[in-house]
């Protein structure tokens, strides 16, 4: 098909599903048509199935499609279909709306000769010095009977895992049991990482500490919020629709008679939106042109939350716009907490490098009683700036006082709240020993003997990345080879010689994976497995809306949805242990019968619920019972907010806010004030400061999912960015001697990168931002392996310095170098 070629309608008759966007936290609603490859649906309303009118030319914004919503697939029996992805008009969270990422979804599906074609499609085993397809019961045998030889000979902490634990694609309430119930209950090992951090643990200890779980409000709050912060955070690009469809009409002033309904009474005008990054965002670019005069941007100085938000507490106590009586009734700890983070404005000032005026500005708009008298409404919402910031735990600390004594919680128009990652999807039997073990460290001190790479790809995304790989490649080849000297092995003499090798110092290495990806260059095993529409899977977004994403096609080849992966993991393993007759190992290994998704989904979430998440009510329990798939296929798009109160005329009952009720998730139902005494940078990180001229900031970027796994197979996609981006101070690159395109290395003591040289009049000198996680270029090379107390790494806190290394013609033929961002407003 060529790009002219019209778009295929879906005829009335076409299948239709509903589709969760797989990708970021958002969940925009999409609906999923499927019909047969030789029909078409006609031009009038009724002749096709979105019922839209396409004889005459369609008003602008009538209906979103393009021909990355398109795609045709073959089934097992080799009957080609088309498809059809497109945003749901009616659901809550996007209204309609695409994005550059959701609406790639159909682009994604597989199909042999797309761009989908290197998905796995069987089980592959590295024997031979050469990649073997194999099949799943040979795959699962020798996976089995390593895994039974070191929980026999070892302990179960010598089985490593790094593992997802969220929703959407690579993640679901079905796959995070399925894989959960195995590491925690069958095999008990306490090694186990989270995808995106070394260990196993929180990204919000501190809220949950303080009795605040971190996603306690509605996007619908955003519409009715007096001032928005986005901290640490750029919600254009990375909560795209959440930002589009809820804050910018607030900002716009669209939602006024929203808040006059809701809140009579009481002033109502358009919100004000203030971020908090060092860094000019896309994000500050546009709303600063959509409302130049409700923006305020507080660029910190990198690392300096802390002094903030302490800076701002004492502000609010010192002008009277805290909530005493709240805080007397609900909450504890505030005298200690307010001793403790005592910081004039003018030494607030002085470390993170924001005017008085600019401080003394936040602190009014946001906590001053509005006209009339009433208490503002103001929404909290941070992310990676300061969950990966320096020092997590102080951050979030320093943040929830603030907004605690301003009783910024449990009001509609408020939250303090995560604006998310990938959407959620957790519910896991509880870790065996509550230790936080920082595996990557395991692995690089030579402990451990196998190693599975859950639906995640560490080489790429953890801190110290390059040490991690240089770890994992030494000991990869101990097991590689000792594996090639064997001819003719039966999966018992493999799983032996693998063990043995992990006597030497080896490492068995497993990747359960939609794409070989660069694991597979130190990888022993693959196991191919199903993404969302291959399979029934639930998530949750970042308003807690749980929904079902329907299973529309077959996985490709013999890929699996990962639960049932799990089951046949754990129903070898205990077939191995029948064997040999220990009735203790059978027992751990029971439980494994599920045939499909909604079996893990009933014997996991419907029981388990959310652990971790607040209760039901102030009463306590779980009701995750009451979701059916059936109940919530009814659902549709728009699903149901966790927690579920109830089943009403056959429609499931959700809650959009928590802590209305003023009662916090603590044993006496308080919040709890967190004494959070501003420190400055560890010494590990000030040495690389002092020591290194750059500051290597790193994320996001609209057009790029995560570590580019479908992405890097687009040319869309690749063309823009064929390796990591740099933006960098055009002052600095002229002083480098780099231009747009050049390719430059970027060093400190802990790795060296490279990336593709972006020059942006933004960027502040001295600061730079490289596009995370690929590929080519690993922003995480240069990240140190401190942590905060928690095992949580600081991602965005690297010094490097940077050389060129050459012009790249071919990236400046293919690459545009524009300006990614609007100007600023004069
Ligand atoms: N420097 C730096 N490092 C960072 C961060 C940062 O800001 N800066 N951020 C951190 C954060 S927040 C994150 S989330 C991580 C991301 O780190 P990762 O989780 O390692 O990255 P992803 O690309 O999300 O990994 C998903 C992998 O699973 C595969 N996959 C997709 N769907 C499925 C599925 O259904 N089943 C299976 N089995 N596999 C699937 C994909 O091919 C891909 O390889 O990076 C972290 N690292
Ligand atoms: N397009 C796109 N969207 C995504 C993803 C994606 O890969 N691509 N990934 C999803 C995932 S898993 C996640 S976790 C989210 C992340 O979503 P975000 O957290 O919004 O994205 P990031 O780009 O990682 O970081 C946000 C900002 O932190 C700032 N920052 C750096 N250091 C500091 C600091 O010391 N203090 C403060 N206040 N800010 C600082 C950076 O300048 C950056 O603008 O995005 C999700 N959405
Ligand atoms: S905003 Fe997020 S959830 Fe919505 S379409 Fe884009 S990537 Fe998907
Ligand atoms: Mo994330």
């Amino acid at each position: 098909m060529s790009t002219e070629d019209p778009i295929a309608l879906p005829p009335v008759d076409a299948q239709r599903t509903c589709m969760t966007c797989h990708f970021c936290i958002v969940g925009c609603g999409y609906t999923v048509y499927k019909w047969d490859a030789n029909r078409e649906g006609g031009r009038a309303p009724g002749q096709n199935a979105l019922g839209v009118d396409f004889r005459s030319q369609v008003p602008s914004m009538g209906v979103t499609l393009t021909r990355a919503m398109t795609n045709t697939i073959t089934t097992r029996d080799g009957e080609r279909q088309r498809v059809l992805i497109v945003p749901d008009k009616s659901c809550e969270v996007n209204g309609g709306l695409s994005s550059t990422r959701g609406g790639k979804m159909a682009s994604y599906l597989y199909s042999a000769e797309g761009l989908t074609k290197e998905r796995l499609i069987s089980p592959q085993l590295y024997a031979g010095s050469q990649w073997q397809d194999t099949s799943w019961d040979r795959a699962l045998e020798v996976y089995a009977r390593v895994l039974q030889l070191t929980l026999d000979r070892d302990s179960p902490r010598a089985v490593l895992f790094s593992a997802f634990d969220h929703g959407g694609a690579g993640g679901g309430f079905e796959n995070t049991w399925g894989s959960g119930k195995l590491m925690f209950t069958a095999i008990q090992t306490p090694a186990v990482r989270i995808h995106n951090r070394p260990a196993y643990n929180s990204e919000c200890h501190a809220t949950r500490d303080m009795g605040i779980g971190e996603l306690n409000n509605s996007y619908e709050d955003a519409q009715v919020a007096d001032v928005l912060w986005s901290i640490g955070n750029n919600p254009y690009e990375t909560q795209t629709n959440y930002f589009l469809n809820h804050w910018l009409p607030n900002l716009q002033g669209q939602t006024v008679d929203k808040k006059k309904a809701w809140f009579p009474g009481e002033a109502a005008a358009p919100a004000r939106v203030i971020f908090v990054d060092p860094r000019r965002t896309n994000s500050v670019a546009i709303a600063e042109q959509v409302a130049p005069d409700r923006v305020l941007h507080l660029d910190i100085a990198p690392g300096t939350d802390v002094a903030l938000f302490n800076g701002l507490f004492t502000h609010v106590i010192e002008r009277g716009w805290i909530d005493q009586p709240f805080i007397d009734q609900h909450t504890r700890s505030f005298p200690e907490a307010a001793a403790a983070n005592r910081l004039s404005l003018e030494e607030c000032a002085r470390i993170t490098g924001v005017p008085v005026a600019k401080l003394k500005l936040a602190a009014e708009w946001s906590y001053a009683p509005k006209p009339g008298g009433h208490r503002p409404r103001t929404m909290h919402a941070y992310e990676k700036g300061i969950i990966w910031g320096n020092d997590n735990y102080l951050i979030q600390s320093a943040l929830v006082n603030l907004v605690l004594a301003t009783h910024n919680v449990g009001r509609r128009g408020t939250g303090v709240v995560r604006m998310g990652g990938h959407q959620e999807g957790y519910t896991r039997p509880p870790h065996p020993t509550g230790e936080k073990i920082y595996v990557d460290q395991e692995v690089i001190a030579g402990r451990g003997r196998m190693m599975t790479f859950w639906a995640c790809n560490n080489f790429q995304t953890s801190n110290n990345a390059q040490r991690l790989r240089e770890a994992v490649f030494e000991r990869a080849q101990i097991v590689r080879a000792a594996l090639s000297k064997l001819h003719g092995a039966s999966p018992a003499e493999q799983a032996q010689a693998i063990y043995d090798a992990t006597l030497r110092g080896g490492l068995f290495v497993t990747s359960i994976n939609l794409y070989p990806t660069v694991l597979r260059d130190a990888a022993h095993l693959l196991l191919p497995a199903a993404q969302p529409g291959e399979m029934n899977l639930t998530s949750m977004n970042g308003e807690r809306r749980l929904r079902l994403t329907e299973k529309f096609m077959d996985p490709p080849g013999q890929a699996k949805p990962d639960c049932l992966i799990a089951a046949l993991i754990a129903r070898r393993t205990r077939a191995l242990y029948e064997q040999a007759g220990r009735a203790d190992m059978v027992q751990r290994f029971s439980g494994f019968d599920w045939q499909t998704e909604e079996d893990a989904f009933n014997d996991g979430f419907r029981r388990a619920g959310r652990p971790g998440a607040p209760p039901i009510d102030s009463q306590g329990g779980s009701s995750g019972h009451l979701a059916t798939y059936a109940l919530l296929k009814a659902a549709g798009n728009n699903g149901v907010q966790l927690p579920i109160r109830e089943v009403r005329d056959g429609r499931l009952v959700g809650t959009p806010m928590l802590y209305t009720d003023h009662r916090f998730d603590t044993a006496d139902g308080k919040a709890v004030f967190k004494p959070s005494t501003w420190k400055g940078l560890s010494e590990r990180i000030e040495a690389q400061r002092t020591k290194h001229r750059f500051w290597i900031n790193n994320g996001r970027s609209n057009e790029v999912w995560q570590t580019a796994y479908h992405d890097q197979y687009n040319t869309f996609v690749r063309g823009r960015y064929p390796l990591a981006y740099i933006e960098i101070n055009p002052g600095d690159a002229k002083d480098l001697g780099v231009q747009a395109g050049d390719v430059v290395e970027i060093f400190n003591d802990h790795g060296t990168t490279c990336a593709m040289a972006y020059p942006v009049a933004d960027m502040k000198p001295g600061h730079t931002f490289m596009l995370f996680a690929q590929a080519k270029g690993i922003a995480g090379d240069l990240t140190s392996d401190w942590t905060d107390r928690n095992v949580v790494p600081y991602y965005k806190g690297a010094w490097a310095s940077i050389r060129r290394v050459g012009g790249m013609a071919d990236y400046r033929h293919i690459t545009s170098f524009k300006r990614r961002s609007f100007d600023r407003v004069a």
